[in-house]
């Protein structure tokens, strides 16, 4: 079964992993979110880009999800010693994937073409594909003003209260090479549990990919358990745009894209409500707390697609 995932964040990294424990590196494509992306001390850094291919190398630090496994901060720590800014934690094998990122796009590789070249340096069979070799900024629209996702995420801790969010340059960005024809030509497209407002919508924003979804089956994990968000501000977003943070507050945010939606047990109750959107529901343990529990979540997702959506 051919499959595309739009991955972001480090909920949406565990599922990919989930899910390429499951397909082998033909039948699935991994779309990342570059919204989160920006310039730090002269340095192309890509969170998502880097937080699903460290987690699919079994790179990453299993604490923060994000970053390098056994890490060290001598960087950081000359950089706190000579006063520099150090609210974005940069470790120094991390450092290491920002430098040889940057020296490669300044000398004309396309964000793509590095990042497959960190695949096969990092040994990743799977594709995983930037949403766009072009600049798209997410701007987060809040009382403090419009920030920068890192801004508002790390730097103010997501602490400011949301107004709303813009994608610069998305409508002009175009997919990146492979991004509509894995799209299109795929059975099935799963969206992770991924915060659908930063992480999910700036993928959608682009050129072209929400035309490319409309022929393919969409199924979309809950990033919402409870009414909370496993990690991060998904929630609160949620709340300060108005709407009560739930699982139906997220299948309703992906509206009529969706013919599958996945939640978790203990949201079994709105199981009812959100079939009566028109779309088929699997309601299962959406929580990851390891490897198995990917691997588990994934063969659901693709068991449900196989039963419930194709022909
Ligand atoms: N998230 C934080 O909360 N604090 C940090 O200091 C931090 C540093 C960081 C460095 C590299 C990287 O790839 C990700 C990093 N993140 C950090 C996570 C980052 O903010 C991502 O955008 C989030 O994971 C959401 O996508």
């Amino acid at each position: 079964m051919k499959v595309v995932t739009l991955a972001g964040g480090v909920g949406g990294a565990k599922l990919a992993d989930g899910l390429a424990r499951c397909l082998s590196p033909q039948d699935l494509t991994i779309v990342v979110n570059t919204g989160d992306d920006f310039v730090h001390f002269g340095l192309k850094i890509c969170p998502d880009l880097d937080t699903v291919c460290y987690t699919l190398a079994g790179l990453a630090n299993p604490e923060t999800g994000w970053g390098r496994a056994g890490e060290t901060w001598h960087t950081l720590n000359a950089l706190e010693a000579l006063g520099a800014p150090t609210w974005f934690q940069l470790g120094d094998q991390d450092l290491a994937t920002h430098l040889e990122r940057t020296r490669r796009l300044a000398e004309g590789e396309t964000l793509s073409e590095v990042t497959q070249f960190f695949c096969q340096r990092w040994g990743i069979q799977h594709r995983v594909l930037p949403m766009s070799d072009d600049v798209v900024q997410t701007v987060v629209e809040t009382d403090l003003g419009d920030l920068s996702f890192q801004e508002y995420f790390v730097k103010y801790r997501f602490e400011p209260s949301v107004r709303g969010f813009r994608f610069e340059g998305a409508t002009q960005a175009t997919a990146a090479p492979g991004v509509l024809e894995a799209i299109t030509s795929s059975e099935i497209v799963i969206f992770c549990p991924s915060n659908p407002w930063v992480s999910i919508d700036p993928i959608l924003a682009v050129s072209g990919v929400r035309q490319a979804l409309l022929r393919a089956k969409v199924i979309a994990v809950s990033p919402i358990v409870g009414g909370k968000a496993l990690k991060g501000p998904a929630a609160k977003m949620f709340a300060e745009i108005g709407i009560p943070p739930s699982v139906q507050a997220v299948a309703l945010h992906y509206g009529s894209l969706l013919s599958g939606f996945v939640f978790d047990r203990l949201d079994a109750a709105e199981e009812l409500e959100i079939r009566s959107v028109g779309v088929r529901t699997l309601v299962t343990d959406t929580v990851m707390k390891n490897p198995a529990d990917r691997q588990r979540l994934a063969t659901e997702i693709l068991t449900f697609a196989q039963q419930e959506l194709l022909p």
